[in-house]
């Protein structure tokens, strides 16, 4: 039997514009569920999931915060620290696209890693299922995904298409990116 060696704690944020679908991912990922009805998440919700691989375990504290204008100020008080974000779109609604730059300087600015740490992150485009209603292209996600120096993914947590992916990446991405920066440190 093998037993893991050791256990890191990181933060992810889950964060973009109201209604796209961020709630939905969580819940798909965690209890393997997808609810049709909108229910706005007030301030925050906080949820954990544990990854267990051979080199050790990870537990991924989630933190996923209300889109609402309203919630602005409050969210700001969740970024700082954070290890990664997952920055969701809503495929089907060009405007959630469009505010994407808007929300990820407010969460550079926001999160204040220390300076030899770059923020890891992914551009989530949601609600890949509604193939009809899609207003915004794969390559303009790939493209502005390049631009912020994310990955790109296409997800539905209706079907649960890819949401495993984005919160495994997410997972190893922080240990990766923490890793190699502590490395460069030491190197210094
Ligand atoms: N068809 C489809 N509908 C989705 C998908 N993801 C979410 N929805 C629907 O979109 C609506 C909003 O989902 P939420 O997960 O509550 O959105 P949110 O981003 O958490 O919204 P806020 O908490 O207000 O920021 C709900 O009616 C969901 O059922 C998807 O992948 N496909
Ligand atoms: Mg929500």
């Amino acid at each position: 039997m093998v037993h893991a060696l050791t256990t890191e704690v990181y933060k992810t944020l889950i964060v973009g514009p109201r209604n796209v679908g961020k709630s939905s991912l969580v819940r798909r990922y965690l209890l393997g569920r997808f609810e049709t009805t909108y229910t706005a998440t007030v301030g925050a919700d906080l949820s954990v999931a544990t990854f267990d691989f051979p080199e050790g375990t990870i537990v991924l504290s989630v933190v996923d915060l209300g889109g609402q204008q309203t919630f602005a100020a409050l969210r700001n008080r969740f970024y700082q620290g954070a290890h990664h974000v997952i920055l969701v779109y809503d495929k089907t609604d060009r405007s959630t696209f469009e505010d994407i730059p808007k929300w990820f300087e407010t969460l550079t600015e926001g999160i204040r890693m220390p300076s030899y740490i770059f923020l890891a992150g992914s551009l989530v485009a949601n609600k890949a299922d509604l193939k009809d209603a899609s207003e915004v292209t794969t390559e303009e996600g790939h493209q502005l995904a390049d631009l912020l120096s994310m990955k790109y993914f296409e997800t539905s947590a209706k079907t649960g298409m890819n949401v495993g992916e984005v919160f495994i990446h997410a997972a190893t991405s922080c240990r990766t990116r923490i890793k190699s920066s502590q490395a460069e440190q030491s190197s210094v």
